[in-house]
């Protein structure tokens, strides 16, 4: 399969990483069986006994092996992030960036920097579904050629907690209850809920949390995020502020929550498959890298603290810049080699980047080489493939677990001379890093800015710019979360919460749970202010500079083509040949990906006695599995689909999840069996597709132009309008 990649290669250089790993690849074709130990194996099949039925003899070396290797082969799930699916690829800058930064990568406009990328969501262990209503991790390496930089990022721009002191209780909250594990993947419980209405610092993520974002359509379609302000050093090592982010060439777009929930039974590797399928295909997965710059001087411009990462700096204020632009190209040969032994760390950094003094970054900086000494076994984890660098390692590091560098020479210490001095310190002109040199002048405490006391203006600033459709989806979610939550004081306190971002966000949510609005409780938290007087402490209310961002909503989003959507055509024997070759060829000339569905799998005969070949069969495949719906015609065809219950219910939850749904004049008999039979637009114009998304059509070369017009807007979610849509 890689090889087929090959010639599909986005990009027109040799990946420096592929090469790096290659000498590390095993390709059994046509070779014998052998042991560990490169002995050829006769007899894969028999353990070596005393007789035939006689007892197994400890002298089997095979067995032996084989039954220890495999009694070892599970490490540890990464504590969070467990469950992910990642790609290698490219990046590439658009034009130097030196005025900012002196990091290589960013200036070297002709060289291509390998990276693997790890999409993850968060609270689930490593099998659980992908569809789970969570935050997704947007991990990058960079392999550079000044070494390894991991922007370790989140698909939303803030988080929870603005100390990472509080890290593992927010994880602790959020993971499955401690007494019976239950439930797996899922924020929609007491303990989490308990944490989060006693802090109010998480407001704002939650907001995030609770929207679309957190069940995305495609990691291809999601945005990502560093999250914390970053800086950026220029080489006679002047500094701004940087915060970085990803924008997917093919907007952002998310499922139906009752979609989700679907998928999560249909197809728990929905995303897996979708990032694989898509890589396999040439479909490659594209993002820019955007950067918000803010000059020091400028430090102390804003309404928010820069270094407070529960606050994003609205795109308004400073516009994100386009820098480059990485492709996904290539899926790992290997998951557990590659993917699960992957070992990201925010805390690595190459010269022209630096830290802030951010408090959850300043944590994170200790947490990942932390983590992965338990989980990957021991100090020499960046000697595996995957994560070593593409430049060499030279320093006196030496042996623990698993050493793979045979290290020559007598000295392992430095200054030495015996080894000559080798290897030397870099100059900072010579790449050495040099850190930045920031001026502090401060007491020691453990305490907490009032710069970062303000936990709603930027809440009620993401819902206020939020679609009418995704304010109801957010007021939908909380109250399904809150609705699963148990105690009602924990349901109350979190009511409080919300009417001090939006009374009439709190209204909604409290009617769903039948509980009233009452003044809030006093938000507790434990950030202490220096003058350590706790109960003088209350977050500040404060009114956002702006009303609303247009980067808020995916409404804004790009939606300007099919490519990689699926589109499912229901047929059965005696399905117009004409009609599905006709609009297959256009929806595929688009880049969309054709699934012709039946009652049964192999191939239908059309009604000229055409064979035509099925994909799936209504019991392999499900509506939530597909961007949109095609019925073509044909008299006996249809006749079988309207009286096919799974048929109709497949169409009948495409209208219900708002997607497209086309049909040629017979087809429409079809669409005439759903309960959406009445609710069918009187005209199918141009203007009427496009708000609609229903197309019927008896040309059709028209029927396909309006069909990916349609596909191309993802969703119609005003059909949720009437809110009349059953199950
Ligand atoms: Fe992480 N995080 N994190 N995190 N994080 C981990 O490292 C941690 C935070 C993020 O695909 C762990 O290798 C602390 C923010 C991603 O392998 C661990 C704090 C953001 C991944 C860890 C945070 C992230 C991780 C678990 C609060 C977005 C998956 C396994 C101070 C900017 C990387 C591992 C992958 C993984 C610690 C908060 C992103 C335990 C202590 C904020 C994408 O080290």
């Amino acid at each position: 399969m890689a090889k087929q990649q090959e010639t599909k290669h986005a990009t027109n250089q040799p990946n420096k990483k592929i090469e790096n790993l290659e000498p590390d690849k095993e390709d059994s074709t046509g070779a014998f069986m052998t042991t560990d130990q490169g002995v050829k194996i006769n007899d894969d099949q028999n353990s070596l006994r005393a007789g035939d039925r006689g007892a197994t003899l400890l002298e089997d070396f095979i067995l032996r092996e084989k039954i220890t290797h495999f009694d070892h082969e599970r490490i540890p799930e990464r504590v969070v992030h467990a469950r992910g699916s990642a790609a290698h690829g490219v990046f590439k800058v658009y034009k130097p960036l030196n005025k900012f930064t002196k990091a290589h990568f960013l200036n070297d406009t002709a060289t291509e920097t390998p990276v693997f990328v790890r999409f993850s969501t968060v609270a689930g262990s490593r099998g659980s579904t992908d569809l789970a209503r969570d935050v997704r991790g947007f991990a990058v390496k960079f392999y550079t050629q000044e070494g390894n930089f991991d922007l370790v990022g989140n698909n939303m721009p803030v988080f929870f907690i603005q100390d990472a002191l509080k890290f593992p209780d927010l994880v602790h909250a959020v993971k499955p209850e401690p007494d019976n594990e239950i439930p797996q993947a899922a924020s929609a419980h007491d303990t989490f809920w308990d944490f989060i209405s006693l802090m109010p610092e998480s407001a704002h993520m939650i907001m995030w949390l609770m929207s679309d974002r957190a069940i995305p359509r495609s990691y291809r379609m999601m945005e990502g995020f560093g999250v914390h302000t970053f800086r950026f050093i220029n080489d006679k090592g002047e500094a701004s502020f940087v915060k970085f982010h990803w924008k997917p060439l093919l907007g952002v777009h998310s499922v139906a929550w009752d979609e989700a929930q679907n998928i999560s039974g249909k197809d728990p590797d929905f995303h897996r498959r979708d990032l694989w399928e898509a890589i396999e295909s040439g479909a490659f997965p594209e993002w820019e890298l955007g950067v918000q710059i803010v000059p020091e001087a400028d430090e102390f411009k804003f309404d928010f603290d820069l270094l407070d990462a529960t606050k994003i700096i609205p795109e308004e204020l400073v516009p994100v810049q386009r820098i480059g632009k990485m492709t996904l190209n290539r899926n790992p040969d290997n998951f557990f080699a590659e993917t699960e032994q992957s070992a990201f760390h925010v805390g690595n950094i190459v010269p022209g980047l630096d830290f802030t003094n951010d408090p959850l970054l300043q944590g994170r900086l200790f947490s990942y080489t932390d983590t992965q000494l338990i989980r990957l076994g021991g100090p020499n984890f960046h000697e595996i493939p995957i994560n070593r660098p593409v430049v060499p390692i030279h320093n006196n590091q030496r042996d623990g677990f698993m050493r793979q560098q045979i290290n020559k020479g007598k000295s392992s210490y430095n200054p030495n001379s015996l080894g000559g001095g080798d290897p030397v310190q870099a100059k900072a002109a010579e790449g050495g890093f040099a850190s930045y040199q920031e001026r502090i002048d401060a007491k020691k405490v453990r305490a907490r800015s009032k710069s970062f006391f303000d936990h709603f203006s930027q809440a009620r600033l993401f819902f206020n710019s939020q679609s009418d459709p995704e304010k109801n989806h957010l007021i939908d979610a909380l109250s399904f979360e809150l609705g699963k939550v148990k105690t009602v004081a924990v349901r109350q306190r979190m009511i409080g919460i919300l009417s001090l971002i939006d009374r009439g966000l709190a209204t909604e949510v409290a009617y769903a749970l039948g509980l009233k609005v009452l003044k809030p409780e006093q938000p507790i938290n434990h950030s202490i202010p220096a003058d350590g007087k706790v109960a003088d402490y209350q977050p500040t209310q404060v009114e956002s500079s702006l009303a609303s961002s247009e980067a808020l909503s995916m409404k804004n989003t790009i939606k300007d083509s099919i490519i990689s959507r699926k589109i499912a055509f229901l047929v059965a024997d005696g399905v117009d040949e004409r009609s599905v070759n006709g609009v297959k060829d256009a929806l595929v000339s688009g880049g969309a990906v054709v699934h012709v569905i039946a009652p049964r799998l192999n191939a239908v005969i059309g009604m000229n006695n055409k064979e035509i070949a099925v994909d799936e069969s209504f019991l392999t495949a499900a509506s939530v599995l597909y961007d949109a719906v095609y019925v073509p015609g044909g008299k006996n065809s249809v006749a079988t689909l309207e009286a096919e219950a799974n048929a109709v219910h497949f169409l009948n939850e495409a209208f219900k999840h708002c997607k497209a749904i086309a049909a040629d004049e017979q087809g429409l008999q079809v669409l005439e069996a759903t309960y959406f039979a009445n609710k069918l637009p009187s005209d199918f114009s141009d203007e009427t597709v496009l708000t609609e998304g229903i197309v019927v059509n008896g040309d059709l070369k028209k029927l396909s132009e309006q069909f990916i017009q349609a596909i191309a807007l993802h969703r119609f979610w005003e059909r949720e309008k009437p809110r009349q849509v059953p199950a």
